[in-house]
Formats: structure tokens, C-alpha cells, sequence
């Protein structure tokens, strides 16, 4: 067994010998000049992957939902996003601070909005007592509903209902080859209709640094001048560009695997007692399971640590699992065995 299983995120991974050797080749220039042919490269490359005019390299998948809302809204709207939407919880009230809009979250059992949620609340431009809505936002895969991945009839639903309405819709990516993969299609199509896209080369693709925000020329010239403003003019960012075109050539060969292995610990995990979860919801690369019976979430983590095995919890009961390339199903059989082992030794319970 390895000495460290790393669970928390599929945000760990490390750049291969063979992507540290064509970071170190890459050929760079001053990107904040448009100068680095590497960084070029890589944006011509996923503007044309999604089927999209243009492409901007960023230091992280915040930054790209970020600029994003500040693209398509004004200071005082409303942002419709899913309840546990990462834009929501995860990124520092950013919407907030950068774009002066609130988020409307709305919740839901499996993390995957309808136009018939979303429709009710979205409001008018011009109206008496509520701020208007400037926004709608998705996320696929849905992190915090265990990776769960929309597919394209509902999308459509949304995205005819937005188009109808005038308004934009981005699109919060990180793990959209995730969700492609799992639906058996490819990004552009699972992509088509929405004004922007953000995905993330550094969680499942395996880049050690990157996104990407995708969309019309016209956005992302506005976005490029927003990415500066917010610190993100990398310069010779080549050298991480290139390890991005790596992550976005070969990464999603094998994102089939991670998926495989999740399920694996999910199954696993079903057939432990004091566990709620339900293995067929595991579509992706995510497991977040529920601990019964007053087990304690972050006891369990401090227990998995001392045994090798590193975890995420969220909140006093849950625990979220993320499956990527550093993770062998050798390593997910063994993880799933301490897990079951200090699950059913009761760790936590105020009962032992
Ligand atoms: N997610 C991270 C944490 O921030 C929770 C993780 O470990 O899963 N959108 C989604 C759906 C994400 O899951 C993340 C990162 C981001 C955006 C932000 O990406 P970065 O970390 O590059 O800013």
C-alpha cells in the first residue's frame, strides 16, 4: 500500500516526468503582450475543442467563473445559481466583491437544476422591489452533489428558457469532460448554447496549474482585461500552458478510470453499516457519503489520516472522496478497506 491514499480532491495531482519535460522545452514570450506562443497555442487549442471563436488562459477555475459573472452582469443584479453551487460557498464571495451581485441560490435534491426551478425566480429588468436577475449559472459536474453531471435535455430546456428571456448563462465547467465522459459525448457538444464556459486543466486532466475560460472574441477581449485587473497577467505563462495542452490532449483518455474507481469505493461503502449512500448516484469521479448514527465526519478524517488515507469533510456528517490519476484501484481497494474498518469500529460515535 502506498504510504499516502490523497482522496480530498482530484485537485492534488502531480505534473508526470513527461509534463515537467515540455514545461522546461516550452517555448514562451510575455502574455500580457500576447507574446507567448505556448500560451497562444493552448487557447487556440480549447477554443476549438469547445467549438468556440476564442479562448483565455487562467491561474484557477475561480477566476474563470469570476470574470465570467463580471462579463455578463451589472453591479446590483442577481446571479441564479444551484444551492451548493461552488461559485456560492467556494470562492470568497467574490460575486460580491468584484461583480456587486448577489447569488439567488436555489436548492435541490440531486444538484441538477430545471428551467421550471429556475423560471419562477428569475426577475425583471426595471422592477419595483427586486433586483434583477443578470445571470444564470451551472455547474458540470456538480461538486457538491457528489459529481453529478447534467445532461443535455435538461441543459436544453434551461438554455432555450434563458435564450427566451434575454439572458446569459455560463457555464462553471471545471469538470465538464468528467460529465462528458460519463454521458458518453464530447464538450462541445455537452457545451453548445452557453454564452461561457470555465473548465479546469489542473483537477482531473492532471495540469499542475490552469483554466480556461471559453466564448465569443468579443467576451474575451473584455475577459483578458478583467484577468488583468484581477492579477491573473501571467507573463511567460508558457510554462504552464504547456502542460495544459499535455492535460488537454491526453487527459480526458482516461478520466473512465477515476470514474471506475469511485463507483468502486461507492459500492464498498454501501455495503458498510453506518454508511448512507447510494452507489448508482455515483456517475463521476466524486463519492460524498453521510455517516449515521452520530458519527462524527471530521473524527473519521483525523482516523483515515493517521492510516494513510486523506479525506474531505463537509459539514458534521459527511465525507467527500475524489478519484483521479494518482489513484490507483489498488489504491481505492485499500482505501476502502481502512474505511470500512474504522467506520465500523464506530470512530467518533458518542455511543462508544
Ligand atoms: N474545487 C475544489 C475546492 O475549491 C472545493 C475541490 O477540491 O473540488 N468550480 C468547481 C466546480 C470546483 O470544484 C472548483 C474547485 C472550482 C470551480 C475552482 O477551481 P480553482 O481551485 O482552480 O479555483
Amino acid at each position: 500500500m502506498p504510504s499516502i491514499i490523497d482522496l480530498r480532491s482530484d485537485t492534488v495531482t502531480r505534473p508526470s516526468e513527461t509534463m515537467r519535460r515540455a514545461m522546461a522545452a516550452a517555448e514562451v514570450g510575455d502574455d500580457v503582450y500576447g507574446e507567448d506562443p505556448t500560451v497562444n497555442l493552448l487557447e487556440r487549442r480549447a477554443a476549438e475543442t469547445f467549438g468556440r471563436e476564442a479562448a483565455l488562459f487562467v491561474p484557477s477555475g475561480t477566476m474563470g467563473n469570476q470574470i465570467a459573472i463580471r462579463l455578463h452582469t451589472q453591479p446590483g443584479q442577481e446571479v441564479i445559481a444551484e444551492s451548493r453551487a461552488h461559485i456560492m460557498d467556494w470562492e470568497m464571495a467574490t460575486t460580491a466583491v468584484f461583480s456587486g451581485c448577489m447569488i439567488r441560490p436555489i436548492p435541490t435534491d440531486n444538484g441538477i437544476l430545471t428551467w421550471k426551478q429556475i423560471e419562477p425566480l428569475i426577475f425583471p429588468k426595471g422592477g419595483a422591489h427586486h433586483a434583477a436577475t443578470g445571470l444564470i449559472e451551472i455547474e458540470n459536474t456538480h461538486n457538491l452533489a457528489g459529481g453529478r453531471a447534467y445532461g443535455r435535455l435538461v441543459l436544453d430546456e434551461i438554455l432555450q428558457g434563458a435564450k427566451d428571456r434575454k439572458l446569459a448563462v455560463h457555464l462553471d465547467g471545471a469538470r465538464i469532460f468528467n460529465a462528458a465522459t460519463a454521458l458518453g459525448t464530447d464538450v462541445k457538444n455537452l457545451t453548445r448554447g452557453f454564452d461561457t464556459v470555465t473548465f479546469c486543466l489542473s483537477k482531473g486532466l492532471g495540469a499542475p496549474v490552469g483554466s480556461m475560460l471559453v466564448g465569443s472574441e468579443e467576451l474575451m477581449a473584455h475577459a483578458r482585461l478583467y484577468r488583468k485587473a484581477l492579477g491573473g497577467g501571467m507573463r511567460q505563462a508558457g510554462i504552464l500552458a504547456a502542460a495544459g495542452l499535455m492535460a488537454l490532449e491526453e487527459g480526458p483518455r482516461r478520466l473512465h478510470e477515476d470514474h471506475a474507481n469511485a463507483r468502486l469505493l461507492a459500492e464498498a461503502l454501501s455495503h458498510v453499516e453506518g454508511v448512507s449512500i447510494d452507489p448508482n448516484s455515483v456517475e463521476t469521479n466524486i463519492v460524498i457519503f453521510r455517516l449515521e448514527g452520530g458519527r462524527s465526519a471530521p473524527d473519521l478524517v483525523a482516523r483515515l489520516k493517521e492510516r494513510g488515507v486523506l479525506a474531505n469533510a463537509f459539514g458534521p456528517d459527511a465525507i467527500r472522496l475524489v478519484t483521479h490519476l494518482d489513484v490507483s484501484r489498488g489504491a481505492c481497494i485499500d482505501a476502502a478497506e481502512v474505511l470500512a474498518e474504522e467506520i465500523e469500529a464506530g470512530v467518533g460515535t458518542s455511543a462508544l
